[in-house]
C-alpha cells in the first residue's frame, strides 16, 4: 500500500470504536474516505465480501491475496488494523518505541476497547432516558433524511434489539451500580491523571489514547447520564475529549513519550482501576471457557457479577499474555515494578 492512496472505513457516529479509528486517522495524516452506514449495505455495492461478524468500524483494505475478485478485503478489529496502519506508514506512531511502555499502552487499550464499552454500553440502554435518546439518534446516525416512518419503525427495532443484548456485557440490576461506580472512579483517575499530563503517557497520544477516547466520545458526548457525571466529576476528560477528536496539527517528537519510571503516581490510578474489574472479569471469563461454560460468575468489587462467555476476551488475556511474555527480563521488571499493587500483576503471576 502506498501511503498516498486513501483508506476507506465504514462507521457510525455512535460507534465509539469508528471514532476511535477516525481520531487516530486524523492524527496520524493518513487520508481516508469515511461512509456512514451499514457494511453489510455498502461492502456488496462495492463488489466486496462483507467481514463476519460485520463490525464498526469496518476498514477496507488493498488485498494481498491474488485471487481476491476486485483486489481489496474489507475487516474489522480497531486493535489489529492500528498495528497493520503502522506498517504502512510509519510517521507519527501511536505505538512508543520503548517495549515496556508500548505494552502499558496495550493495557490500556485492551481495557479501553473491553472495559471501559460496559459503560458506554450500559449507560446507553439501561436508563430509560439514554434507552430514548439512543433508540432516536441511532438510525438517524445512519440516515439523516430517514422518511419518518421508517425512523419510528427503526427506533423500536434498535431499542428492543439492544436492550435485549445488555446481558452480553454483563449490565443488569445487580451490577448496574458496580458499573457506576467503576465509572465514576475512572473518572476520577482520569482527572488527576490529566492534571499531570495531557495524554496517557505523556505529551503525545498512544493507541490507548484513542481507545478510550473511542468510548468516551458517546459517555460524554451522547448519552445523557454519563454526560452528566462526566460534567459533574471531570472537567479535564470533557476537555480532553474535545482536544482529541482533531490533533492533526499536535507536533510531535520521541522525547514526547514520558518514560515508564517518569511516568506521574496517577498513571497507576488508572491501573488500579484496570486491575480492580477488567482483570478478575478477564480471568473468570477465561476459566469458563476453558470448562466449556456459556456464562460465568464472578465476585468483582463486593458484587456478584454474572454474565455470558466472551470468546474474544480469552483472546484479548492471550494477547496481554504474550505481550508480557515477549519482553526481556529487565523490561518485564520495569513493567512489573509500575503493576505492582494495582491487581494487573495476577495477570503474568504464571509467567
Ligand atoms: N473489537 C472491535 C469492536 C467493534 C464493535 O464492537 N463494534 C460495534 C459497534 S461500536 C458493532 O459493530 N456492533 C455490531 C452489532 O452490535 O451488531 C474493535 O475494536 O473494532
Amino acid at each position: 500500500m502506498t501511503s498516498s492512496k486513501r483508506i476507506t472505513l465504514i462507521g457510525a457516529p455512535p460507534s465509539p470504536y469508528t471514532h476511535k479509528m477516525v481520531a487516530l486517522l486524523r492524527y496520524r495524516h493518513i487520508p481516508y474516505n469515511l461512509k456512514w452506514g451499514m457494511p453489510d449495505e455498502i461492502l456488496p455495492k462495492m463488489g466486496i465480501e462483507p467481514p463476519k461478524p460485520g463490525l464498526l468500524p469496518t476498514f477496507v483494505f488493498e488485498s494481498e491475496d491474488e485471487d481476491e475478485v476486485c483486489g481489496a478485503i474489507a475487516v474489522c478489529d480497531s486493535t489489529p488494523i492500528i498495528r497493520r496502519l503502522e506498517d504502512s506508514y510509519p510517521e507519527r506512531s501511536v505505538l512508543p518505541v520503548d517495549p515496556a511502555l508500548a505494552f502499558i499502552d496495550y493495557l490500556l487499550e485492551d481495557f479501553a476497547d473491553e472495559w471501559c464499552t460496559k459503560y458506554m454500553f450500559h449507560y446507553r440502554w439501561h436508563p430509560q432516558a439514554d434507552a430514548d435518546n439512543a433508540s432516536t439518534l441511532l438510525p438517524l446516525g445512519y440516515n439523516v433524511s430517514l422518511p419518518a416512518e421508517q425512523h419510528k419503525h427503526f427506533k423500536q427495532h434498535f431499542s428492543a434489539r439492544q436492550i435485549s443484548r445488555l446481558y452480553v456485557v454483563g449490565s443488569n440490576d445487580t451490577t448496574a451500580p458496580i458499573i457506576d461506580a467503576s465509572y465514576r472512579r475512572f473518572l476520577k483517575a482520569m482527572e488527576a491523571h490529566l492534571a499531570a499530563q495531557p495524554y496517557m503517557l505523556g505529551h503525545r497520544p498512544g493507541a490507548g489514547d484513542f481507545a478510550l477516547y473511542g468510548q468516551l466520545t458517546q459517555l460524554v458526548g451522547f448519552d445523557p447520564t454519563p454526560r452528566a457525571i462526566a460534567h459533574k466529576l471531570s472537567s479535564r476528560t470533557v476537555a480532553w475529549v474535545d482536544q482529541m477528536a482533531d490533533l492533526s496539527g499536535l507536533e510531535v517528537q520521541q522525547s514526547q513519550w514520558v518514560t515508564l519510571e517518569q511516568q506521574p503516581e496517577s498513571l497507576r490510578g488508572l491501573l488500579n482501576e484496570v486491575g480492580r474489574m477488567y482483570v478478575p472479569a478477564l480471568l473468570a471469563n477465561a476459566q469458563a471457557l476453558a470448562a466449556g461454560e456459556k456464562s460465568w460468575q464472578a465476585e468483582i468489587d463486593g458484587a456478584t457479577w454474572s454474565q455470558q462467555t466472551f470468546s474474544y476476551q480469552v483472546k484479548c488475556l492471550k494477547w496481554l499474555e504474550q505481550g508480557y511474555a515477549s519482553l526481556n527480563d529487565l523490561d518485564r521488571r520495569r513493567v512489573d515494578q509500575l503493576l505492582k499493587g494495582t491487581g494487573c500483576e495476577v495477570l503474568f503471576s504464571g509467567i
